[in-house]
């Protein structure tokens, strides 16, 4: 390979790191903050249409006769999601990031910086749809969910091992399809956790509210 293109690739990937690098410190900063608040926090990653706005919508509800819920929520473009939120009486923000395909530390420090965090229990922020993205940029965050739903298909999981390597708790959602979607729930489970022991995972349906109680435990704990 000639010289000037070996420096440049060598230059892209020092970047790179460098990035990421700065990406863990300022993750470090906001971990710190939202302990210095007793703020429990989740990143909420999956795939757009996985349900994990219909999964918040219930959590927040649920939560908010209790704590007082934020909720983040990352999409390229809209409000949608931030509206669906604050219809269920949790207060919502929503970031827009245009090109980028996932939030990262900057954009939850940006948001820190500008609000009351004395005012809120729980921080859910709910990540741009990808299921690769993410990967590189933690938040900051107590515990990252990784939501996937059994229309994503049965190798949704052992396609995108480092998310789930990468993550506490598993949701596998829309689990009132499982009469019309070809897939094997146990290979799915069993998928996520051979990659990840640790994981806890949940099976959910956001239609009929099935065992969205028991994810709401675990998240508490
Ligand atoms: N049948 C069924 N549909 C769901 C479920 N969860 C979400 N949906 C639907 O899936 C679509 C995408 O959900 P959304 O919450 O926006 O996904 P997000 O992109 O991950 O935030 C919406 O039409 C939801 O009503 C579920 O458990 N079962
Ligand atoms: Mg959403």
């Amino acid at each position: 390979m000639p010289e000037n293109k070996k420096n440049t690739i060598s230059k892209i990937i020092e970047l790179n790191e460098d990035l990421i690098r700065n990406n863990d410190m300022l993750a470090a900063q906001n971990k710190e903050i939202f302990e210095n608040y007793n703020i429990k926090s989740f990143d909420i990653v999956g795939a757009i249409g996985a349900g994990k706005t219909a999964l918040l919508e219930q959590i927040a509800k649920e939560l908010s006769s209790t704590y007082r819920v934020l909720v983040i929520n990352g999409d390229v473009a809209t409000r949608v999601d931030a509206d669906r939120i604050e219809n269920v009486g949790a207060k919502a923000i929503q970031i827009n990031t245009g090109r980028e395909c996932a939030l990262n530390s900057y954009h939850i420090s940006q948001v820190i910086k500008n609000i009351d965090l004395s005012k809120y229990d729980v921080v859910f922020i709910e990540n741009v749809g990808n299921l690769i993205c993410p990967s590189d940029f933690i938040l900051g965050v107590s515990k990252r969910v990784v939501v996937v739903s059994i229309t994503e298909g049965p190798w949704v999981i052992e396609k995108h091992p480092l998310l789930f390597k990468m993550s506490d708790i598993a949701v596998i959602n829309k689990i009132d399809l499982l009469d019309v979607i070809d897939v094997d729930l146990n290979v799915m489970i069993n998928d996520a956790k051979e990659i990840n022991p640790n994981l806890k995972i949940f099976t959910t349906s956001c239609k009929t509210g099935e065992n969205v109680e028991q994810l709401i435990q675990a998240l508490l704990e």
